[in-house]
């Protein structure tokens, strides 16, 4: 197992898309998804090596998570297949309008069974340049937690750059539980990703959420805002960045595309503007498409969306 440049951890579901409301039936498609399967999949297809590391059931929906991340080239050597624990099921079902209604089937899950073993396993090939957590995944249970906890430990002891989405899913954990959590991993986290309703997780009320997270030892912190843009900063900078625009067709997602493509920018070296830049363009790929990871660009598609809109491209 050799080193990557991004690590990443949690659950990878089987994802359902329903037509319309599921009580009525109709037509699912069946895709995988998973918030850090979802950013690893965007920076394999820019070209970054990626390891995922969880656990799936002895089951084909397993089957089809590992099939998929592994054909879209995100290393699954660390994962684990756990018997008598079926893959979590999650279902994005249109009820009105362009709001999404999501329903997981994950509790018990073979993802919920994600431990510290497998984040040994995966760091045994050596750290990567940068660890990428959720604040999904700990809300998991006390062995997702663990898992997360030692992969901050080791990637932070191993000069690896520590990046943690918030990532807040209310339907897993209450806010004050995710604070408890989230909170004491601070000090060990380079980079910050929230929406601005997420940052209450880390940041107590009434106070500057980026004094607090400056103060707390965070080296950047990026704020996502959906078609409102977004903005990076650091104690010496402050960039703001509109979202591209482009037909909306599937909002889901386009926050994990959006952190893949920041952390590939990180990963090349470029500047905060430069970060951003790349941030909205793939953010902005993902809403343009069905499905939580489809649309996402290579490297060579990057610029699609600097031409003409209705351009034709020969
Ligand atoms: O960001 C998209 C994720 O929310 C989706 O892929 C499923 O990981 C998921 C979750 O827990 O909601």
């Amino acid at each position: 197992m050799s080193p990557v440049d991004v690590l990443t951890l949690g659950e990878t579901m089987a994802a359902f898309r329903a037509g319309g409301p599921l009580r009525l039936g109709g037509q699912l498609s069946l895709s995988i998804a998973g918030a850090e399967a979802n950013v690893a999949i965007g920076l394999a297809r820019l070209g970054h090596t990626v390891r995922w590391v969880g656990v799936t059931g002895a089951d084909e929906l397993g089957a089809l998570v590992l099939r998929t991340l592994r054909a879209e080239g995100v290393d699954v050597s660390a994962c684990t297949v756990a018997a008598g624990a079926p893959t979590g099921l999650i279902i994005f079902e249109p009820r009105v309008a362009d709001l999404i209604r999501v329903t997981y089937y994950r509790s018990g899950s073979a993802g919920s069974r994600l431990s510290e073993a497998e984040v040994v396993a995966a760091f045994e090939g050596g750290a990567p340049r940068v660890l990428h957590v959720t604040g999904i995944t700990p809300a998991l249970g006390d062995a997702p937690r663990a898992a997360v906890t030692r992969a901050v430990a080791e990637a932070k002891a191993a000069g690896a750059t520590v990046c943690l989405d918030v990532n807040h899913r209310a339907r897993l954990w209450s806010v004050e539980r995710a604070a408890a959590t989230l909170r004491p991993l601070l000090p060990s986290v380079d980079l910050v990703v929230a929406s601005d309703d997420e940052l209450p997780v880390l940041v107590d009320p009434g106070a500057d959420p980026l004094t607090t997270l400056f103060a707390a030892g965070v080296r950047e912190v990026v704020v996502k805002r959906g078609g409102d843009g977004a903005s990076a900063h650091t104690p010496h900078l402050t960039v703001e960045r509109p979202a591209r625009r482009v037909p909306v067709v599937d909002t889901v997602g386009a926050g994990d595309a959006f952190v893949a493509g920041y952390l590939s920018g990180l990963l090349d070296g470029t500047d905060l503007p430069g970060r951003l830049d790349r941030a909205v363009t793939t953010g902005a790929f993902a809403v343009a498409a069905r499905g939580d990871w489809e649309g996402l660009p290579t490297r060579a598609e990057l610029g699609l969306l600097d031409a003409v809109p209705g351009t034709t491209v020969r």
